[in-house]
């Protein structure tokens, strides 16, 4: 029996985005103390060498791999060779160094766009790979499927305790905000904002609006990665979702109102919609005693305030 100890030293690869950053705050609240992810600096994880030496200093006991470029449906339609290329290169290098070094215990964190475009809802875990992807995004989850593939891999040929969680669409606190290359949520939270501060009578939003997702807040996500790294043996992979799906309309009025903005919405339709609906199953997390905690609308107020507070401080002083 394995069990993640707080003397543990622990290896979170992709401190350098919003989900690294979570799951380390996160790990260091539970009291693991001995947390390491190649200081402020970072570690080039494309590059095989910069990883095989850091897994040879630091000589982790457990890692979490949620490191890789990722973004929106446009960032996934323009720079699929990019995302494909970076997310192989670092799967392959810190699941090789991983098992050279004998880690005890590896999660890679995948995507819900592994699962095909058109899978029965809400997604279960088996679905994965019965079906053609999501056009806009294939060359990435393509990228996602291959580091599951990776883990089940080296654990059927050298018996390693890697495994793998696949995530509903993610938000929260230091997500990138950038307009083009991001998520539907710091997209919206954004473009409202600058649309209230501007005054604007309309705001488009991408797309028809009546696709569905479901979204996690960050730091649950955080959590659900660390209850299951804490799990000794079950399943793999697993899904993290929070059961909570909206359509892009319902979200675009939620945001509306936490942002404040009093205008229209005007619809896109030359923007694409992506995948129909995209719901997670997660009975398999929440029969080992998981769940997510934060409603969407609680998530969106706390995502918004981090995003005023930034906004706030990259203004110039009068
Ligand atoms: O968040 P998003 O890019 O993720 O888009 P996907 C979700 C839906 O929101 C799509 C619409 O129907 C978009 O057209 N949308 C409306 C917007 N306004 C906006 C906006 O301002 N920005 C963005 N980005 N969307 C991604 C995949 O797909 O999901 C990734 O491309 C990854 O590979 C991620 O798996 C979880 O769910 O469509």
């Amino acid at each position: 029996m394995i069990k993640m100890e707080k003397s543990d030293k622990i290896f979170v690869a992709g401190t350098d985005n919003y989900i690294g950053k979570a799951i380390k705050q996160k790990l260091l609240e539970h009291g693991y103390a001995s947390v390491v992810d190649g200081g402020p600096t970072g570690i080039d994880l494309s590059d095989s060498r910069a990883v095989d030496e850091f897994f040879t200093v630091e000589s982790p006991n457990y890692v979490f791999l949620v490191a890789g470029e990722s973004g929106g449906i446009a960032a996934n339609m323009n720079f699929p060779a990019q995302l494909m290329q970076n997310n192989l290169q670092i799967n392959s290098n810190v699941i090789g160094s991983a098992h050279r070094n004998r880690v005890t215990k590896l999660l890679y964190l995948a995507s819900s766009c592994v699962y095909p475009a058109q899978s029965p809802q809400p997604i279960k875990e088996e679905y994965l790979l019965s079906g053609p992807l999501e056009p806009t995004n294939e060359a990435y989850a393509l990228a996602k499927i291959a580091g599951i593939k990776l883990c089940q891999a080296f654990s059927e040929q050298y018996g390693a305790n890697f495994i793998c969680a696949i995530p509903t669409n993610i938000y929260g606190p230091d997500d990138d905000f950038s307009p083009e290359e991001s998520h539907v949520i710091p997209g919206l939270l954004s473009r409202m904002h600058a649309a209230k501060t501007a005054s604007a009578e309309t705001v488009d939003v991408w797309g028809t609006g009546k696709v569905r997702r479901e979204f996690i807040y960050v730091d649950d996500l955080a959590e659900g990665c660390i209850f299951l790294m804490q799990q000794d043996g079950g399943q793999s992979p697993v899904n993290i979702g929070s059961g909570q799906a909206v359509s892009i309309a319902e979200l675009a009025g939620m945001i509306k109102t936490v942002v404040g903005y009093p205008g229209g919405i005007s619809y896109d339709t030359t923007r694409p919609d992506g995948m129909p609906l995209k719901v997670l199953d997660s009975g398999v997390a929440s029969r080992l005693g998981w769940q997510a905690a934060t409603s969407l609308e609680s998530g969106l107020a706390k995502t918004y305030s981090w995003y005023l507070n930034r906004t706030r401080a990259l203004q110039p002083r009068a």
